[in-house]
């Protein structure tokens, strides 16, 4: 009886928190640094100055104070293909498991990708790629269950590759355990105050999957989506921010140090995240637990770093957690960057209805009714989006 009484008066309280967490009369007034305002204080104006000066002085204050660095460099990668089945999906695709070993300093990481290709195409495939941080079941090869989380045979019937890897076998997620994997390679990321982490880890484990790509035939390298929902929403925009090799970026439910305005504190705030989750950023980002109205950056730059490519992001009407509005803001903010390439937006002042896709853009976006997941309904609207964008 007494446990009962205790656990309504923590439920009311939290309750009383979260709805004042979500009210959207709390957010505060808040200013957005300028993504095209450079540190000297010159306003840019052409992609030329964009790419020289301040594209590269966002993607380092994002390294020092909120991802951490990504280190580039490695000794060896090796691919090799453990599992080749060309009749797949009843014939429909061609199923190749790669483990992609990664070495340097006397250690050595394995990254094993679940790869689908459509059968049915004329030359390399375009391809999605899933940072998976659900369990491994959601992206079997096997297909012996099948998840709306990776909808593999929709995509191959849409003609397109699928890909997967899980995050374990770069950074495992758990506090304790991040460090045992592919931080091995870089020991010197673990003792700074801007070294890598587990997002950042997972990212770095995306680029490997690209270096895979390359040496594939079957797969059209100039056309491959990063794909990650929540926690992998974040690794997939910082993975798209680094690596312009990935011609698409699409954020599922990303929401804080995803694509939501940290400043707007709507939903999860910096220093929850850090706290709850203090082995995915930068020590660093712990600075501006509380204090966010100090960051020299904020999401929409992150989102402007992916320009001119195609970015997609996501919300659902259940997870005020990931605030859906400031999402959006997000991208409207990161606008200019795309227009200094002539890259059109059909973004419009306010979000689009429940449901509604913004899909003839190069910042596309929805939000779906229901709650915190990647769902059927997401990924038909990422097809719908790849689809736009295939012939550029
Ligand atoms: C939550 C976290 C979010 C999001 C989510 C997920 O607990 O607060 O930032 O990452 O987990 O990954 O599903």
């Amino acid at each position: 009886m007494r446990i009962h009484s205790a656990v309504l008066i923590i439920g009311l309280c939290l309750g009383k928190a979260y709805a004042q967490n979500y009210a959207e009369s709390k957010v505060s007034a808040y200013a957005l640094p300028e993504v095209l305002k450079a540190a000297n204080g010159k306003i840019i104006r052409n992609k030329a100055s964009w790419e020289k000066t301040r594209r590269p002085e966002i993607l380092r204050l994002f390294e020092n104070n909120v991802y951490g660095e990504m280190p580039k460099d490695y000794e060896d990668i090796k691919f090799v293909v453990t599992n080749d089945e060309p009749m797949a999906m009843e014939g429909k695709a061609h199923l190749k498991e790669v483990a992609i070993t990664v070495s340097r300093l006397g250690k050595t990481v394995a990254i094993h990708l679940t790869l689908f290709i459509p059968n049915n195409r004329k030359g390399p495939s375009p391809a999605f790629l899933l940072i998976n941080n659900r369990p491994p079941g959601n992206t079997q090869a096997s297909r012996e269950t099948k998840s709306e989380f990776w909808p593999a045979e929709m995509l191959i019937s849409s003609g397109y590759a699928i890909a997967a890897f899980h995050v374990a076998d770069a950074a495992p997620d758990k506090k304790e355990e991040y460090m045992n994997r592919a931080l091995q390679l870089y020991p010197e990321q673990l003792t700074k105050d801007n070294g890598m982490k587990a997002v950042g880890t997972w990212a770095w484990a995306a680029s490997r999957v690209m270096d895979y790509f390359k040496t594939d035939k079957d797969i059209d390298f100039k056309k491959v989506a990063v794909v990650g929902h929540s926690r992998g929403g974040k690794a997939a925009l910082w993975a798209g921010a680094q690596d312009q090799r990935f011609a698409m970026v699409i954020a599922n439910c990303s929401g804080n140090t995803g694509a939501a305005l940290s400043r707007r504190k709507f939903g999860e705030t910096v220093k929850v995240i850090n706290t709850n989750f203090p082995h995915w950023f930068a020590t660093s980002y712990k600075q501006y637990n509380d204090n966010e109205n100090t960051l020299p950056v904020d999401q929409h730059m992150l989102i402007s770093l992916i320009a001119p490519r195609p970015v997609y992001t996501t919300n659902a009407t259940k997870d005020l957690w990931a605030d859906p509005k400031g999402s959006y803001l997000s991208l409207i903010n990161a606008e200019p960057v795309y227009a200094l390439y002539g890259k059109h937006s059909a973004l419009t002042a306010e979000p689009p209805a429940i449901n509604d896709a913004i899909i003839n853009s190069a910042i596309g976006y929805h939000n779906r009714e229901g709650i915190h997941d990647m769902t059927a309904f997401d990924w038909a609207n990422f097809i719908r989006f790849a689809n736009f964008h295939k012939h550029e």
